[in-house]
Parts: structure tokens; sequence; C-alpha cells
């Protein structure tokens, strides 16, 4: 890879010396303009361009991964991607032992804990040389995994649109981890969801990703850091108060968040400014850039979390750490929204097939 960079480098030298004007111009409509009585020279230049293009594999994001960058805008879900596929992925349990994570007696009681994995088609877990991608997904208020993908050996809709997009290339084969932020010692979802992502970190990925063929070549910290684009949260509902919860606390760790019909509750719903500014202070603190993440939101026209999460999204377009855009090639926020959309699962399923493939990489 980086001798055909290297190469591609100097064909890109060639093409930018033996160019006289192109030095000069400042901006793509000068180059139209000043170029166009050199159509000969040009030709000339055409099997450079292509061979440049070809041997950087037309990566012309910047980045060694070979990532698609799809525009971000809001598409209608067809209709075939509900119903199953031919080549599709299972679902199957994952247990892990956790405890009250805020007990430090000492003495806080280990329970076992399930989470529902979707593997994609062809995942073998005797091959330890492909990786994947990993989405963490949480559910809504009083729901469980099920509600994502119904119980091991399940198909649901999601499960089904999941296979759609792969085989059809759209996103890479990725495993999503259904998680639950319900536990034995508390039923307080609100503390619950902010505080989920210490049993992620602590009791979920060592051994989740010890287990499955993640990006992550052993679990630690560097490790998972090194791995942190191919690896995202997202939720609905109260699981998009979860992802913030984790957004605020691990962007060493992940770098894609999807949060869908559900603010940020660090300083109480429906708090869109302050709110905004804390995750852009979190940002900071964290000492991650706006290059380092991407949060792909998204909600439904008529979700009652809409008029929640709308107004902390355009806070958060005024800020530093922030930047809006329609293709994350150029910025690394965007909020989907399904027009006619309410808050269920029809509206989830919509920005799942919108948001997974604008992740990872
Ligand atoms: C929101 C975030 C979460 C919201 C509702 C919830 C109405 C969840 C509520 C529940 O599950 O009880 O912005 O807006």
């Amino acid at each position: 890879m980086i001798f055909k960079r290297i190469i591609a480098l100097c064909l890109c030298a060639c093409l930018i010396f033996g160019t006289s004007g192109c030095a000069k111009n400042s901006g793509a409509d000068d180059i139209s303009a000043e170029t166009g009585g050199e159509d000969l020279k040009h030709s000339k230049l055409i099997p450079f361009i292509i061979s440049a293009a070809l041997l950087t594999g037309c990566n012309f994001g910047g980045n060694e991964s070979m990532r698609k960058y799809p525009d971000n805008e809001y598409k209608e879900l067809p209709q075939e991607y509900m119903s199953a596929c031919e080549n599709g992925g299972k679902v199957e349990k994952f247990v892990y032992t956790t405890r009250d994570n805020l007990d430090f007696s000492g003495n806080a009681k280990e329970f076992e804990k399930y989470a529902l994995v979707y593997l994609p088609e062809g995942y073998d877990e005797n091959d330890t040389e492909t990786r994947y991608n990993v989405l963490y997904l949480m559910h809504g208020g009083s729901d469980s995994p099920e509600w994502y993908f119904g119980g091991e050996g399940q198909s649901t809709q999601l499960k089904n649109i999941i296979d759609h997009l792969i085989a059809n290339g759209e996103c890479e084969p990725t495993i999503v981890c259904a998680v639950s932020y319900y536990t034995e010692y508390s039923n307080d979802a609100t503390k619950n969801c902010k505080n989920f992502y210490i049993e992620l970190t602590k009791d979920i990925i060592p051994v989740f990703e010890t287990k499955y063929h993640t990006y992550a070549e052993d679990v630690t910290p560097e490790e998972l850091k090194n791995s942190r684009r191919h690896r995202a949260f997202g939720g609905f509902s109260m699981g998009a108060v979860t992802t913030w919860a984790t957004f605020e606390n691990e962007l060493d760790i992940i770098a894609y968040y999807m949060p869908i019909s559900g603010d940020c509750w660090a300083k109480g719903m429906s708090q869109g400014e302050a709110n905004a500014e804390y995750l852009d202070e979190k940002v900071k603190e964290s000492g991650w850039g706006p290059e380092d993440f991407y949060i792909y939101s998204g909600t439904g026209s008529n979700d009652i979390a809409e008029p929640n999460l709308t107004p902390q999204i355009e806070a958060m377009k005024k800020l530093d750490s922030f930047k809006w855009c329609k293709n994350f090639k150029n910025g690394n926020l965007y909020e989907a929204v399904y027009e006619g959309g309410y808050h269920d699962v029809n509206t989830v399923v919509r920005i799942i097939y919108n948001g997974l493939p604008k992740m990872f990489g």
C-alpha cells in the first residue's frame, strides 16, 4: 500500500510540475477558465491521472482505509430490504459477567447478562484473519436486545435490512451487538444510561472483542484506540441518551455514534444549548478533534423526541467540535429526518438503514 502511494505521489508530482499554469491557479473555476485552449497538453496527462487514481485505489479521502463516502441525506428504505435476504447472517447470544460498577465497597455481587449478537453471513469463528466492524446498539425504555433481534436464531426486520446492506456492498460486514442497560442492581433507566459506558468498557468490550473477530487485535487500551474507527455505538430513545453519555466518555475507543430519537441528558432533557456546549467541552477535554469522530443522528418528523433532538443538533452546529455536513468527507455531524416517522421501530430501522453505510473506516 505504502509503495503504491509513493509511485502515485511521483506521478502526481510529474503532473503538477509538468503543468505550467496550475500553480498560479487558486480555485477550480480559474483552472477551467485558464486551461480552455490546452486540450492537447491535458490529453497527454490523462493516462497519468488514470494510473495515479488506480494506484491510490481511487481513495481521495486521505486515510489508509478504502472507505466509501455515501451522501448523508435520508434515503427511503427499499421495500425488499424488509424481507429475508438469501445470504443472511445469524443472531446468537453472548453471555458475560457484570456487577454494580458504581458499588466500590468491594462486595458488589457478580451476575450474568447477555447481549444479542448479529453475525454477518460467512462469519467463521475459526477464521482469525478476517476482521469485522462492530456496532454496539442500545434499545429504548423498558425494552431489551430482543426489540432489535428477536432472539437467538431469529430474524427481524432490522436483521433483514442489515443482511441486505451487506449483501449489496452498501456497508462492510459488521457485527452488531445489541446490549441492555437494565441490571439486577438498578432499574433506574436514567442512571443506568448515564453509566452504561462503564459496563461497556469494563465488562463487555474486553470479553466480546476477545471472542469475536473485531479489528482490535487484543483488548489493551492502546489496541482499542488503534481500532476506534471500526467501532460504533448507537441507540434509540433512552438508547440515544446512552449513546450521548458514551460519546462523552469513550471517544478514545469509539469513533462513530448513531443517536436515534433522543437527546443528551447530561444537563437535563430538552436543554439543547447547554448539552451542546457540554459535549463540545467534553470533546476538547478528550484531546480528539472534529476529524476524529462522526455523529449520524436521526429521528422522525412526528417523533416525540424530535423537538428535543433537533435543537440540540442545531446548537452543536455552531460549536468548534462539530461540523454539520452532507457527506462525512467534509464534516462530522448529520441528522437524518424520516418524514412522517413516529417514535417507533419504523423510524429506527430507517435511520439505521441510512446510518450504517456511513460508519467505519
Ligand atoms: C428524548 C430522549 C429519551 C425523549 C424521550 C426519551 C421525548 C425516552 C423516554 C422514555 O423511554 O421514557 O429526547 O423525548
